[in-house]
């Protein structure tokens, strides 16, 4: 568990747009954004779902802007994947859990709304936080590494049974009570009732190749959907291509999409068999196949097979091997 402070009500405006905290403006983007409350309150009669004496799940509605202080109901201003949540939330004796969530809401008016949920983020335990409090007046701003993909305008949600993390002050609409609890797949349910503003923030990574991995800090390549290691930029080697007995064989380093010609040599040019390539079987490992019908009776000469091995990320390799069809002799007795 990682504690943070995160003074940011102290923060220049100039210095808070350099953070992207100000990131109103949606749309495609190429580096992270942080969204959600920029924590300028400490948790005031908090407390929902224990209130309810049941769990319940706590979406947020509107969250001041930083720096104007401006409601902002927006939610996620991009879509791509939320790979940090911020909570600034009292725990008071004992350890409690908490789900992160994002959540689809439809407000119909500041005081109803619909919600279903759109991701399951992990479930974490806070401990207390008195002590916390006692060292340093403030309620501690906890941070917690997550991988939720995130379509623009969804809102950040937490799910649990005794935490309290709004700041619930002033009759402020900003955030919607589910009790029951939304759950996963399930259509959208009515809110509860309203209550403050949640005290919750996310980064929103890009996902470029929409893989769910965030291109910063979880994708080493964002370029392939494929990996989230380091990209493929080798293509399928094939070693021992050679044709026997009417048969091709080859074997591929990896999968591939394979690709085959035929040409028969004329005098210093190659003249192709057939009207198309044709394909190959593309297993990792050894492969045999049997020419195409038009090549299996072939007149004496010399030909040439090229094959091109195509991984399914493009990447790929070209071989040739040569063979000679010698002259079939008829003996009479
Ligand atoms: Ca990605
Ligand atoms: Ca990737
Ligand atoms: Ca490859």
């Amino acid at each position: 568990m990682t504690r943070i402070k995160m003074p940011i009500r102290r923060l220049p405006i100039a210095l808070a747009l350099a953070c992207g905290l100000l990131s109103t403006a949606p749309g495609a983007s190429s580096a992270a954004q942080v969204f959600g409350s920029p924590f300028t309150h400490e948790p005031a009669n908090s407390g929902e779902c224990a209130a309810l004496g049941q769990p319940c799940t706590l979406v947020s509605f509107i969250h001041p802007l930083p720096g104007s202080g401006d409601p902002y109901s927006g939610g996620a201003p991009s879509a791509g994947v939320v790979t940090k949540v911020r909570l600034r939330a009292r725990v008071d004796d004992h350890p409690t859990q908490v789900t992160f969530l994002l959540a689809n809401l439809a407000a119909g008016s500041p005081t109803t709304a619909s919600g279903s949920i759109a991701a399951v983020g992990p479930t974490v335990t806070l401990e207390p936080t008195e002590a916390a409090e006692a060292a340093s007046g403030e309620t501690p701003i906890r941070e917690f590494a997550v991988r939720m993909p995130v379509q623009k305008g969804q809102q950040l949600a937490i799910q649990g049974t005794d935490v309290q993390a709004t700041y619930n002050q002033g009759g402020d609409k900003f955030s919607f009570v589910f009790a029951p609890p939304l759950a996963a797949g399930q259509a959208p349910a009515p809110a509860l009732e309203t209550t403050g503003e949640l005290l919750i923030q996310g980064t929103i990574e890009p996902d470029a190749d929409g893989d769910g991995f965030g291109d910063e800090t979880q994708d080493q390549c964002p370029t392939q959907r494929t990996t989230q290691g380091p990209c493929d930029t080798t293509a399928p080697i094939v070693s021992g291509l050679r044709v026997r007995r009417g048969r091709i064989g080859y074997t591929l380093s990896e999968p591939a999409t394979v690709i085959l010609r035929l040409a028969r040599k004329q005098g210093r040019g190659l003249k192709p068999l057939g009207k198309a390539p044709f394909a190959g079987p593309g297993n990792a490992g050894a492969n045999t196949l049997r020419f195409p019908p038009y090549a299996r009776k072939l007149a004496s000469g010399a030909y040439r097979l090229s094959l091109t091995a195509a991984d399914a990320l493009g990447n790929q390799g070209s071989y040739t091997t040569g063979f000679r069809v010698k002259a079939r002799h008829r003996h009479k007795r």
